[in-house]
Parts: C-alpha cells; structure tokens; sequence
C-alpha cells in the first residue's frame, strides 16, 4: 500500500537513543520501501517555542540533517528540509488555530509537562504547539506519521482538526485524516536515571540519556551507570511489573537488536545486571558508533547539508504551498 509519511525532529541538540529508537529508526525503515513517498523535517519553529541560542540553533538544524542521512535516510529518496523555510506552515497553523477549540489544547498532557508550575511563563507558543504540528502533517496529505508514543496525544489532535475543517467548511476529505505509526514495543524509552521519566533532550543530567554523538567511551560509563534495582533479571514479562529501570534496559537491548522482549528475556533470565550492562554497552556502541562518526563527518560539509535543506524546502513548498492555496480558496480568502 502507498503511504505518505510525514515525520519531525526538533533541533534542540543532544539527539538521544529515544529519539533514534522510537522515531528516526522507524523513519529510516520507511525511507527503504519504494512504495513510500517520506517527507521528513526539521522543525526549527517548534523549536523556539522554548528559549535557543541564535547560533547553536543555526547549528542545530545541520546537525539534525546530519543525523536523518547518518541514520540512513536517502535524500535523493526523501525530503529532508527545515520548516521555518516552508512559509504554509505557519500560515496552516494560523488557519486551523482560528479552528480549533481552547478545551481541546487544554487536554494537551505534554504542554502541562512542559510548561510545569509555571504556565503564566510558558510561551503561546508551547501551549499552541500540537496545531503547527496539525498544519505540517496536513498540508501533504499525509497518510501515516511515524512518532514515539510520547506523540500518539497530538496526533489524535491532528485528526479531531482535519475532520473539523472538513465539516466546518463542507469539504469532505480535503484534509486528509492521518494514520499514527507506533512502534507496538518499546515506543517510549526512558531515562537511565528514572525508569518513570522519559529519555529527553532537556534533561539537566547528560548521564539520563545516550546521545546519538557519544563516543564509545561515553556509552559504556552511561551503561556502567544506568539506575537498576537489587534483584536478578527474570526470565518472564509479567515479573518486571513495577521494575522500571530493568524494563527499560531489557527494553532498549530487544530494541537495538531488533528482537522480542521474550527473547531477550530468555537470554538474561536469572543473570545480573553486569551481564546485560556489558552486553547492552557492546551492542549500542557497536550500532550507535557508526551513525555518530557519520554525524561528525556531515557536520564539517555545511556546504552539502545546506544544499539537501535547500532542495527539500522546494520541494516541499511546491506541495505545501499549493495545500495551503486551496485551503484559503475554502475558507473564502
Ligand atoms: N524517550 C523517547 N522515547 C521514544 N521516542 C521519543 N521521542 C522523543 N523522545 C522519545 C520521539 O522522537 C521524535 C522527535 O522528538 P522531538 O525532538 O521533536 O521532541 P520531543 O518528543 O519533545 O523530544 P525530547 O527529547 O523530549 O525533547 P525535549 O527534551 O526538548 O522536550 C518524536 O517522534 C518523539 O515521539
């Protein structure tokens, strides 16, 4: 089946395993089957919606670039580009935030998250951040959208408000309504510091995640030092109830290595932490070593990351901007 696949990455620097397993790994898979049509993006306007750096922001977009082609994905088969270059974009999220009701948003866990105790501070932005995500999904016609499981709450946002515009404005499937991509297993990897908290860029400790640019060296002090618990590993699912940590790394080791969680429990039931530590470390390393040496290579080609956002932009904006035109004839402007 044909599928169109629009997927983001914020460049907020420190790129971390969650992101790579539970997005930009899938990202990559899609990118190899010639039936699909991916668009895949950097999304620099969702970044600011919390302070950036002027600098480390211009090169922060490369690095995420990097890291898609590091990863594996093609440019000549998919669209890399960066959103603040697509102007539909923000005009779609304009568009459907005169749409979407407040109660809607005012569901949003991860803009409670986010923002915190403080929300008088948060920006607008952050708290209107699911619609920008809502216009660059819908303005390709996307049909499927490959995200952590962190991501399933906003896009079902996504579809309430394609099904609204359609009936508000009695175009029946103008907006195309999008299919979520989740990984089944393991869709939210979380920190090696707290088994409850998800891995994330913004965590204080650099110890809490694996960066996609660790050396060897770093992933196996950051391994050494993951949070476990005092038992044995056991050899079934229904045990690691309320083990947080231990999930999480069993979890990380069936991710990477691409099997069941029923067989990497057999392989380390009865065993201790030290066995899966040291094995985890030697698989992560052996997998993560070559996106990161990639990254660092592509990182000193400005000129060739430059030129694929350049071409993506207008290829997006060819498709983005004719969306948009139609969606402005509908609403009668
Ligand atoms: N821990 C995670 N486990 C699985 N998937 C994850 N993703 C992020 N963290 C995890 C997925 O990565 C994609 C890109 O995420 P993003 O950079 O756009 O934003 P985010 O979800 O806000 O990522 P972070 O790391 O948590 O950033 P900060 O700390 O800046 O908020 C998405 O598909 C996401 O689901």
């Amino acid at each position: 089946m044909f599928k169109k696949i629009f997927s983001g990455v914020q460049p907020t620097g420190n790129l971390h395993l969650g992101n790579y397993l539970g997005a930009i790994k899938n990202f990559v898979d899609l990118n190899n089957d010639s039936k699909n049509d991916c668009i895949f993006c950097v999304v620099d306007l969702h970044a600011i919606t919390v302070k950036q750096d002027k600098d480390q922001l211009t090169n922060n977009i490369r690095e995420t670039a990097a890291t898609f082609i590091a990863s594996g994905i093609d440019p000549s088969k998919s669209i890399i580009f960066s959103q603040s270059k697509v102007h539909a974009h923000a005009e779609g999220s304009w568009i459907l935030s005169c749409m979407a009701p407040m109660g809607w948003l005012n569901r949003m866990t991860q803009f409670k998250e986010k923002a915190g105790k403080d929300k008088e501070r948060a920006s607008v932005g952050l708290y209107i951040y699911p619609i920008l995500m809502a216009s660059d999904i819908l303005l390709y016609d996307t049909t499927h959208v490959p995200v952590g499981e962190d991501q399933k709450q906003h896009l079902e946002l996504t579809r309430d408000i394609a099904q609204k515009f359609n009936k508000d404005f009695d175009c029946e499937d103008f907006l195309r309504v999008p299919e979520p991509l989740i990984k089944k297993d393991f869709s939210r990897i979380m920190s090696l510091k707290d088994g409850l908290k998800k891995m994330s860029k913004s965590d204080p400790s650099d110890l809490s995640r694996i960066n996609l640019t660790d050396t060897k060296d770093e992933i196996i002090n950051k391994i050494k030092k993951a949070k476990t618990d005092s038992l044995p590993i056991p050899n079934e699912y229904q045990k690691l109830k309320d083990r947080s940590e231990a999930k999480n790394l069993l979890g990380i080791y069936s991710s990477i290595s691409d099997q069941t969680l029923d067989k990497t429990l057999e392989e380390f039931g009865g065993k201790n932490f030290s066995d899966l530590k040291s094995q985890l470390a030697e698989v992560l390393s052996s997998k993560i070593f070559p996106i990161s040496d990639e990254i660092k290579k592509l990182i000193k080609d400005q000129n060739y990351l430059d030129k694929v956002l350049a071409e993506g932009a207008n290829k997006a904006e060819e498709m983005a901007g004719k969306k948009i035109k139609e969606m402005k004839k509908i609403i009668g402007f």
